[in-house]
């Protein structure tokens, strides 16, 4: 049995839509490690980090969430949430993920620590997002290209990445809620696996 320890007020709730889709529930015991204790050994002679979520497989410890989700969706390749190996698409797959992952997510903490865009700017060469626009550039051309999931027809785990981190962010004011935005978050709002997720509702999605 798999073991994810996590906790609910953390990102690795981005990750209960994608147990849904998998229909892989009952294959893992989750583990609420509560905030206070992250940093004590129990908890760090696991994750030396000291953070969620962290996946435990056949005693392989996986830690960063995109890897949680990129593992998980390969695992169980046959539900078909992952572009096979050979599949062209695998690279626009990852290329979401590690987006997700990276510079949005840098982009996000910067912005919801408000951190002055006079700072940003200076830095901008070396902030993994870069710049404002082009976080936003990124996503329309994204948004728009979405026909009507990233990747076409079918949905993957980028989306169900990406689109947690998006409506969260845009619940929380810290993205704008875009028109190029909408049709892809209103798709993601009507899936089973995404009901629980209380920012959809927020934003009236
Ligand atoms: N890079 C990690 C970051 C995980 C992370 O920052 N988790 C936070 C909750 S959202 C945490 O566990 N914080 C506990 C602490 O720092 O004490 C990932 O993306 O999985």
């Amino acid at each position: 049995m798999m073991k994810l320890y996590n906790n609910a007020q953390s990102r690795g709730m981005t990750l209960l839509p994608l147990l849904k889709e998998l229909g892989i529930e009952d294959q893992i015991e989750q583990i609420e490690v509560p905030y206070e204790n992250m940093h004590q050994a129990e908890y760090t002679s696991i994750n030396p980090m000291g953070k969620v979520p962290c996946l435990v497989d056949q005693g392989v410890v996986i830690s960063e969430v995109a890897a949680i989700f990129t593992y998980l969706a390969d695992k169980y390749m046959e539900k078909g949430l992952a572009p096979a190996l050979d599949d062209p698409k695998r690279g626009a797959y990852l290329k979401w993920m590690f987006f997700a992952h990276g510079p949005l997510t840098e982009y996000m903490d910067l912005k919801g620590l408000n951190v002055p865009d006079e700072q940003i700017e200076q830095r901008k060469r070396s902030l993994t997002f870069g710049h404002e626009e082009s976080v936003f550039a990124f996503l329309k051309k994204g948004m728009q290209e979405a026909n009507p999931y990233l990747l076409g027809e079918k949905i993957s785990a980028a989306d169900l990445f990406l689109g947690y981190w998006m409506v969260f962010a845009i619940s929380f004011k810290i993205l704008p809620y875009l028109d190029e935005f909408k049709p892809f978050i209103q798709l993601l709002a009507q899936r089973d696996s995404m009901q629980d997720v209380p920012w959809f509702q927020k934003i009236n999605a």
